[in-house]
């Protein structure tokens, strides 16, 4: 068994959530922040059979889309200004960012 952990957009994550019902994969979302752009995404907890890893990542790829996304600029404020970036700056943000981990035990009570 695999535990898959997978970081998605908020405007993506309904149409995940759906999709991962629909080819009966169970998930957990939680709510989480992404440490650079300090703004909401979620992420899905999906445990997943060895032989569905595969399908499970297909049904994430089809379902997120990578989109661009402004930075606002933030005052140093006193920190070392040589980084400090006055204008606002786009980032790709990325469709999924996705860890596959092992399990070594999955309980069910
Ligand atoms: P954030 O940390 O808010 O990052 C959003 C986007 O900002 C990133 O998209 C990337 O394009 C850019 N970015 C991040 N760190 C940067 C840096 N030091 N310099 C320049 N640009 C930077 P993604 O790479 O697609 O990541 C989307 C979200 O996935 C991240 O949101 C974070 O929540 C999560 N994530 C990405 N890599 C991760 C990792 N190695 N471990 C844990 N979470 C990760």
């Amino acid at each position: 068994m695999k535990m898959i952990m997978a970081v998605v957009q908020d405007q993506d994550s309904n149409r995940l959530s759906n999709a991962l019902m629909d080819h009966n994969f169970r998930s957990t979302k939680l709510a989480s922040t992404g440490g650079f752009l300090k703004s909401g995404n979620t992420t899905f907890l999906i445990g997943v059979d060895d032989i569905r890893v595969e399908k499970a990542l297909q049904v994430i790829r089809d379902n997120c889309k990578s989109r661009d996304q402004m930075v606002a600029p933030v005052s140093p404020m006193g920190g070392n200004a040589d980084s400090y970036v006055p204008y606002p700056v786009e980032v790709e943000v990325g469709g999924a960012t996705v860890f596959v981990l092992p399990v070594e035990q999955f309980h069910h009570f």
